[in-house]
């Protein structure tokens, strides 16, 4: 590890550790922006760097600060999704949250890993915890992270330097039903409009899930994340904050079995690790040894934005957590459509790189 990533919201959260915030309801009454709706351009989205080229990773000139908002262990998406982040160098990752069921054992999994890799100037924030909406799969592991301590208030200390950095410098990378994000917005939407974005998996716009992995239906499907917290998806895009949404239609990307032993040979450390979670998984899925890789894409997007080509759509969720086109204003940057072999080439040497 080196101190130079050490960033000012680590060094805030650094004494906390791992928090197990109030129980909260499903976010209500965020109040309307006051700000013009951030609808992002169609194909230069804001402050997303253009690619260089097909192949390559943009080069940025300073890393693009991201917070990672994740329901780490139950699918192997998130995993798979934040060592992308650790190992890409355009990113500095300056927190963690953990959302929606266990979130505490979710933190010590993320805690664990962290210490491992040397990276524990990463805070680790947990969000409100909520009754578990499926399996935490990785459990085992995650149980032999670091136990959490006790220091209430941590979402209102990022909320806090939410307000102390200057608006637009960082970007959410949104990995789990918006409960955390919710709750947020109902506690302070002010700080929360200062992000530069939100960059989410969520929703199925033309495409739902298909009859196996990393396939596609021709209709939408109610998608897992909006499902369980459509009232939090709801607040973030009346909320002012610019949004990208990487739905099912641009999210079925499979881990196929010769690119995941491609992935895991190349030894690294986080490659180690994602080998380590992976039997876990797998055991659990009845059959399925093939990951889909729907939270990779919102990562791989903001590494290479050429992988999907956003449009402007007005999004209208449900109750239920359809997530359907209206005939309103733009509320959302959505890709509906993803280049899954430029994912999965970016995964692979940014992996082996790292
Ligand atoms: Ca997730």
């Amino acid at each position: 590890m080196t101190r130079r990533w050490l960033t000012p919201l680590a060094l805030l959260l650094l004494s906390s550790g791992v928090v197990q915030a109030p129980a909260a309801t499903a976010p209500r009454g965020v109040p309307a922006a006051t700000s013009p709706r951030g609808v992002p351009a169609a194909t230069s989205p804001r402050e997303v760097p253009a690619a260089a080229s097909p192949r390559e990773v943009p080069a940025a000139a300073s890393p693009r600060e991201v917070i990672v908002d994740t329901d780490i262990g139950d699918d192997y998406d998130d995993a798979v999704a934040l060592a992308l982040v650790l190992a890409s160098p355009h990113l500095k990752l300056d927190a963690v949250i953990t959302s929606f069921g266990d979130t505490a054992l979710r933190a010590r999994m993320v805690q664990r890993l962290l210490r491992e890799i040397g990276r524990t100037d990463v805070a680790v924030v947990a969000g409100p915890a909520t009754p578990p909406g499926t399996r935490f799969t990785q459990s085992a592991w995650a149980a032999g992270g670091p136990p959490p301590a006790a220091a209430p208030g941590a979402l209102g200390t990022i909320l806090a330097r939410l307000r102390a950095e200057p608006a637009g410098r960082i970007t959410l990378i949104e990995l789990a039903p918006e409960t955390t994000l919710g709750a947020m917005l109902a506690r302070d939407p002010v700080a929360v409009r200062r992000l530069a974005g939100v960059v989410l998996m969520g929703g199925s716009v033309r495409r739902g899930y298909g009859p196996t992995p990393g396939t596609n239906s021709d209709s939408p499907s109610i998608e897992y994340n909006v499902r369980r917290d459509p009232a939090g998806l709801r607040a973030l895009l009346g909320s002012g904050v610019p949004v990208w949404m990487m739905p099912l239609d641009a999210t079925e990307v499979p881990l196929d079995d010769a690119a995941r032993q491609r992935l895991f040979a190349t030894g690294t450390p986080l490659a180690r690790w994602l080998a380590t979670l992976y039997p876990a998984w797998a055991d659990s899925t009845g059959g399925s040894r093939e990951p889909t890789l729907f939270d990779v894409v919102p990562v791989a997007w903001l590494l290479r934005p050429d992988v999907c080509r956003p449009v402007p759509l007005d999004i209208v969720v449900s109750p239920a957590g359809d997530s359907t086109v209206g005939g309103g204003p733009p509320d959302a940057g959505v890709c509906l459509d993803i280049d899954r072999g430029a994912v999965l080439s970016l995964l692979q040497d940014r992996l082996a790189a790292r």
